[in-house]
């Protein structure tokens, strides 16, 4: 007759949150090298900071019973994109894609899917890009296609999906259409505050070419 082994099982679960963990650190050393490259090339610096996350068990077990789904490891695995994450947070908007389009192109990532809450903001006013990928984490007997989830964005859209998230942590009815349409408001000023720095940025790059350029036509003394 087939028994669990408690200790068997503890250390498969520790090795399949190892893996996640792995997982976070081969990306994080990923976007260390695009940003200390990208800062070595053009002398600017297109990622704010970046933040890392395991999902934790209370709330992978909350999603697999919201999502209607068995509680094995196989299944967990399969269905949870998102135990590893990762939030970029850019400067401006033509960052965003920058960031993601380095990310996509590296040949030993599969994008498994990609949502542009940016180009479509979510009802509420939610904004960002998501990437789902995997990645292969090398373990001493196999290779494992990992998945892990980008979020990237602006530091206007991070403010505002960090501040919604904490109102609506603080209250657990429902709210009321009042606020949700001011929600969306601020959602909405926060874009349009980041086109206008978008817009100032790309006016003084402007104005240091015409200098520099200024500066190489001026006749020697
Ligand atoms: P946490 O604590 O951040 O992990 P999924 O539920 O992931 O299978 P879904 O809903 O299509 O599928 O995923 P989506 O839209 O890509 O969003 C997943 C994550 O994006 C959320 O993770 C949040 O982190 C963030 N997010 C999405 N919508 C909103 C929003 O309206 N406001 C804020 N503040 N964040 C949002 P989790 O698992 O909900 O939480």
């Amino acid at each position: 007759q087939y028994r669990i082994n408690p200790k068997e099982m503890r250390n498969d679960l520790k090795r399949f949150s190892l893996i996640y963990k792995f997982a976070l650190d081969e990306m994080n050393t990923k976007i260390n090298i695009l940003k200390e490259e990208f800062i070595h090339i053009h002398d600017y610096n297109p990622i704010e900071h970046c933040n890392s996350r395991l999902k934790s068990p209370e709330s992978i077990v909350k999603k697999m019973i919201r999502k209607n789904l068995g509680l094995s490891i196989e299944s967990i695995r399969d269905n949870i994109k998102d135990i590893a994450g990762i939030r970029i947070i850019c400067p401006f908007i033509t960052d965003v894609y920058k960031i993601s389009q380095m990310i996509e192109k590296q040949r030993d990532i599969e994008l498994v899917e990609r949502k542009d809450y940016i180009k479509q903001p979510k009802p509420n006013g939610y904004q960002s890009l998501h990437l789902i990928i995997k990645i292969p984490v090398f373990m001493s007997d196999r290779v494992e296609m990992v998945f892990v989830e980008l979020q990237i964005r602006t530091i206007a859209m991070d403010f505002w999906a960090s501040l919604e998230h904490k109102i609506y942590y603080k209250y657990d009815k429902e709210i009321p259409e009042r606020i949700k349409k001011d929600l969306k408001d601020a959602a909405i000023s926060a874009a349009e505050l980041d086109l206008k720095m978008e817009r100032i940025n790309n006016e003084v790059a402007d104005l240091k070419v015409k200098d520099d350029l200024d500066a190489d036509l001026l006749p020697f003394n």
